[in-house]
């Protein structure tokens, strides 16, 4: 079954929404706590579609729209999607509070949104206690990133086209660092 496109945000008005072929199964959901979280966040959909993968991108607070988040992330992998990427800043609580409704791979992403500097996302979501796990990547953007590749990955275990896709970056970005400055 489908999954509806992200729905229409409060902040920017802009509906973050995401697919690598129209009418694609959407097979990685990239979840984040606030609308604000979306240039952070969208390296990780980007990659993904670089890859041929379709994502469900959306904006779900586990503490301000704790109701939508059950009710997507209960339903996820009846709905298709294969892995989770979850990114929120402060008392980043997001990643793992959606790891424990669902038995699929979570990934966190830490943002960089307070004082702190993301610091306190990267605690929140990394010092998971032991039983749930998040697979946390870096603070910001490059985290962000490397959560779609890693996404890519699990599901290049059972995908050849993905593996491939995956193979083809890999080489590019190596051909693509020059030999001397
Ligand atoms: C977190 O609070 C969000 O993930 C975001 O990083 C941060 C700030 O949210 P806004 O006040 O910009 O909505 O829940």
């Amino acid at each position: 079954m489908a999954i509806r496109s992200a729905g229409r945000t409060r902040k920017t008005g802009a509906a973050p929404r995401r697919s690598a072929r129209r009418g694609a199964q959407r097979r990685v959901a990239i979840l984040m706590g606030s609308a604000s979280d979306w240039d952070t966040m969208k390296p990780a959909a980007e990659v993904l579609e670089e890859l041929g993968v379709a994502s469900d991108v959306r904006v779900i607070s586990a503490h301000r729209t704790p109701a939508r988040h059950r009710a997507y992330v209960t339903k996820a992998e009846a709905n298709g999607i294969d892995v989770i990427i979850a990114g929120a800043g402060g008392a980043a609580h997001l990643a793992g509070v959606t790891a424990a409704l669902t038995l699929l791979p979570v990934l966190g992403v830490p943002i960089d949104a307070s004082p702190l500097q993301g610091l306190d996302a990267l605690l929140a979501t990394v010092q998971m206690p032991g039983g749930i796990p998040v697979g946390t990547l870096a603070i910001g953007r490059v985290g962000a990133k490397n959560a779609g590749l890693l996404a890519a990955a699990i599901l290049a275990r059972r995908d050849p086209a993905v593996r491939a896709a995956l193979a083809r970056f890999r080489e590019r970005q190596t051909a693509s660092i020059p030999v001397r400055p």
